[in-house]
């Protein structure tokens, strides 16, 4: 097994240094969704996907379950890379399948959670002894071009991540991988789908209240790496609907008002009673819609499937 670090420690501190501060300055306040992710909101992620109000994680598996092998028919992929591969849970299937396919030979996970990729790679690596497991410690929106070269690769980005960012970043995110992929290589996205709101603000709101302790994580995390002293129990959880946008939207509302010390910023940041820090974006799509951005970064979407209930789309597409 092999482990490229193209995000050291350092690099992860500078970032979320120039993220807060660019953030907490802002009107409105932001913070960006990948710093949810230290070992607890990794290990609250998990749980989320188990809950019962969070169809997505489910809905993908089922609909991967059913599709693996035609995936694995129609790609014949050499190479399997997956984006943001976290604890490459729903992978084993596409492994499984394309393993059981004969093309497979390498596997590439890239994700920015070093200790994460570690574990998931090194768990791979052991469970597929004639793979070439090649793990790359980065940032999908700036290392695409650390893919190892070759043909006959796959790229997956699963789970509905790319709901996370806003449509220019999606846009321009779609069109650097295409930049990076051959024409005639594939690309698998899954994506949450557009549904009655009710579902989809339950399955961020859930009762249990595991979505927002994840939420107010995020304040933990500028807690101890930048010597902040938030108050997390001090911000209320916030899940809405935005129907004009169709996406979900986080917020930590401050239930007082508030002043925060950003020691390791030296940075002063007031909150007024009722003031709302946006922390994530969790956009659902529809199918043609998806296609058409595939089409217009320069994919051709072949196939499109869903989970019986049509709640989650997995789109495969060629890069044309
Ligand atoms: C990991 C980005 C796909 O947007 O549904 C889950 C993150 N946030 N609950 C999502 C998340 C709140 C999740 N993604």
């Amino acid at each position: 097994m092999r482990l490229d670090i193209h995000l050291t420690e350092a690099d992860l501190a500078r970032a979320l240094r120039d993220d807060a501060r660019a953030g907490l300055t802002a009107t409105p306040k932001t913070l960006p969704p990948k710093w949810f992710y230290d070992a607890y909101g990794s290990e609250l992620f998990e749980r989320i996907t188990e809950l019962p109000e969070y169809y997505p994680t489910r809905a993908e598996r089922a609909a991967l379950t059913t599709h693996a092998a035609e995936i694995a028919e129609t790609t014949g992929a050499k190479s399997l890379v997956e984006l943001g591969s976290g604890s490459s849970d729903k992978t084993r299937l596409l492994l499984d399948a394309l393993h059981r396919h004969g093309t497979l030979a390498r596997f590439v996970p890239l994700d920015v959670s070093e200790p994460a990729l570690r574990a998931a790679a090194t768990a791979i690596d052991a469970d597929y002894p004639d793979l070439d497991v090649h793990a790359i410690a980065g940032d999908f929106t700036r290392h695409l071009d650390e893919i190892p070269a070759g043909d006959g690769r796959l790229v997956v980005f699963l789970g509905g991540t790319i709901g996370n960012f806003e449509p220019a970043e999606r846009a321009r995110f779609l069109h650097d991988l295409r930049a990076v992929l051959h024409p005639g290589e594939w690309f698998l996205l899954g994506t949450d789908l557009v549904k009655d709101e009710a579902t989809l603000v339950a399955a961020y709101d859930d009762s249990a209240g595991v979505t927002a302790e994840f939420n107010r994580n995020v304040l933990r995390v500028l807690n101890r790496q930048l010597g902040a002293d938030f108050d997390p129990e001090s911000f209320a959880h916030v899940a809405l609907w935005d129907a004009k946008e169709e996406w979900i939207e986080m917020r930590l509302r401050a239930l007082r008002p508030m002043r925060v010390r950003v020691t390791g910023l030296d940075l002063d940041v007031s909150f007024a009673e009722g003031e709302e820090l946006y922390t994530e974006i969790s956009a659902k799509f529809r199918r043609d819609g998806i296609a058409a951005e595939l089409t217009t970064a320069g994919f051709e979407p072949a196939r499109w499937w869903t989970d019986p209930a049509g709640r989650f789309g997995v789109t495969l597409a060629q890069a044309s």
